[in-house]
């Protein structure tokens, strides 16, 4: 087999983000661009740390292009072994999964997640580390270095594959099985998770569930886990196709977004469950029979239910959360006198914390939960935990979350996007409130005053490397916050997230709607950044 060596020149802005390198497709289409980056991952690996790799995607549109060039660069640079999943599709805790159960050295995941698919929009290629945690800073700085100085890559002249699960290629050095992509995860879960009571609940008609796929990854991730194994009706699994342009959707389960399954949950047919995972299956939506559960919610919930879970029978050890989620899980973690660790928004900071053992749960604000069983978070376990907690507690999510508030207080949370500013205008909102702390301690809104502002930075425990700058967060008497950071994971112009949380801790006060509770310190917020002055904007563009 011919190995190439093709000249090439570095691309502007191969910067990995909060969640590797996104952006739109056409930019991955032009020549040289993906056996840039792959190659500037691969000369990031030290050289005996590149044996096996597994690569897969969410199969939106040019995943299967991409992976046919990943898969030329790996045998050209002589990895021993890849594994693929079918079709090139893999979802994104699954690759995690298969990392982790192989052994490899780690994995290639391509995926926008939740961003949209199709010609015109979005794409992106990260790396997973042997742990199958998405890689820290030191790593996506030196693939970043590599991108910037890149002059060759090494590309075997192969034919295109055929990625049929079971099929084994082999080529100079290197084998490439192409695996089958829901088997190894429908299996771990079933070592994590009671599958014969959950089946039983859903068989007699005491528990039932709707799932919506969104057109996108765990479409036969549900089919198999949910419809084959647990008896879900396939009427209610909703969208669980997958289509390459995920059927024009955005595949962003939120209340904007699976605004259907929403819909269905707050009407008379509602089932107990509902549920709906992103582009790429690491993300989640939970909803009750007429209840909406935020995702901060359904993390503490989770956490203070753990023991109806299997997987955590044996106790939590410590959770954590990233800095803009609700504190939710703090209160429940001092009631379980467990640590909770507070880290910067991106999944990649947990990984540390799982592999030392010192946190079984974590999650995120943005519809991301997960436990010590993969290094991603994962919409479909999520979706076990909840069914898991019903079968076990045989209360209603609705019931389970108003018991909650009342033992813990409610941290009413949402979260205002404003979309579509131009990049300077977002960073000078942000420098703005970073040095607002003299002009703003001691505002009022209501019965709060603002006691602290600050910039947050995390030194990580384990290795005690330091990120700066990951949000300003504005602290009331009460412990009510508002958080400002800018999105990493857009591939266009700037988006501000503004995330807002009061605490209110009178149960008869408890039953309103989140984003209606949150109006007003919407418009605080607003006016002490100055949006509308910087960039015109007076109401947010989405409000989930
Ligand atoms: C990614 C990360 C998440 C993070 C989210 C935040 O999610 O994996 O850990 O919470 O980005 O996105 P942003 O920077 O836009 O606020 P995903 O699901 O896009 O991979």
């Amino acid at each position: 087999m011919d190995i190439q060596t093709v000249v090439t020149q570095p691309f502007e802005g191969q910067k990995p983000g909060t969640s590797g390198l996104r952006k739109k497709v056409d930019v991955f289409q032009q020549p040289h661009y993906v056996a840039n980056f792959v190659q500037a991952i691969v000369d990031a690996l030290p050289a005996d740390q590149r044996r096996r790799l597994v690569v897969g995607g969410d199969g939106r549109y040019f995943n299967a292009e991409a992976i046919q060039t990943i898969l030329k660069l790996l045998v050209g640079n002589g990895v021993a072994e890849v594994l693929v999943g079918a079709g090139g599709i893999l979802s994104t805790p699954a690759v995690s999964n298969l990392i982790r159960q192989s052994k490899a050295d780690g994995g290639i995941v391509l995926s926008a997640s939740h961003n949209p698919g199709g010609p015109g929009k979005d794409f992106g290629i990260k790396f997973n580390n042997a742990s199958g945690s998405p890689a820290p800073e030191s790593v996506t700085q030196a693939i970043y270095d590599n991108t910037k100085s890149i002059n060759e890559y090494r590309l075997a002249n192969l034919p295109e594959l055929e990625l049929t699960a079971g099929k084994e290629y082999s080529f100079n050095n290197t084998t490439i099985r192409v695996v089958d992509s829901v088997d190894d995860y429908a299996q771990l879960m079933q070592t994590l998770f009671d599958f014969d009571q959950i089946s039983a609940a859903i068989k007699s008609g005491s528990l039932s569930l709707c799932f919506d796929g969104m057109h996108a990854v765990t479409g036969p991730y549900a089919r198999k886990i949910f419809g084959d194994l647990l008896g879900v009706q396939k009427d209610l699994l909703w969208n669980c196709e997958a289509l390459t342009d995920f059927g024009g959707g955005h595949p962003d389960p939120n209340r904007v977004y699976a605004k259907s399954l929403y819909d269905f949950m707050m009407g008379s047919e509602a089932t107990d469950l509902g549920a709906a995972s992103d582009g790429d299956g690491d993300r989640n939506m939970i909803m009750g029979r007429g209840a909406f559960v935020s995702p901060s919610d359904s993390l503490a919930l989770i956490a203070q239910h753990h023991q109806s879970i299997p997987q955590f029978k044996s106790g939590l050890v410590g959770v954590a959360r990233s800095m803009p989620t609700s504190t939710a899980l703090d209160r429940v973690a001092q009631h379980l006198n467990i640590s909770c660790y507070e880290t910067p928004t991106g999944w990649k900071f947990f990984g540390n914390l799982l592999d030392e053992g010192l946190v079984r749960l974590c999650g995120e604000e943005s519809f991301g939960t997960s436990g010590d069983h993969v290094r991603e978070k994962d919409g479909v376990w999520t979706v076990l935990c909840w069914l898991s907690i019903l079968a076990d507690k045989k209360v209603s999510a609705r019931e389970l979350l108003a018991q909650h508030w009342t033992s813990f207080g409610r941290s009413y949370y949402c979260r205002h996007d404003y979309d579509g500013l131009e990049a300077d205008k977002a960073q000078t909102i942000m420098d703005q409130l970073a040095g607002s702390e003299g002009k703003l301690v001691g505002r009022r809104i209501g019965p709060m005053s603002v006691a602290e502002v600050n910039v947050f930075r995390y030194e990580d425990p384990v290795d005690g490397s330091v990120a700066e700058n990951q949000g300003v967060r504005v602290i009331f008497d009460d412990q009510s916050r508002v958080v400002f950071r800018l999105s990493g994971t857009g591939t266009d112009s700037a988006t501000l997230r503004v995330y807002l949380e009061q605490i209110e801790r009178d149960a008869k006060n408890q039953g309103a709607d989140a984003i209606e509770y949150n109006e007003a310190l919407g418009k605080f917020a607003n006016e002490i950044a100055q949006i509308q002055s910087i960039t015109g904007l007076t109401e947010p563009t989405v409000k989930t």
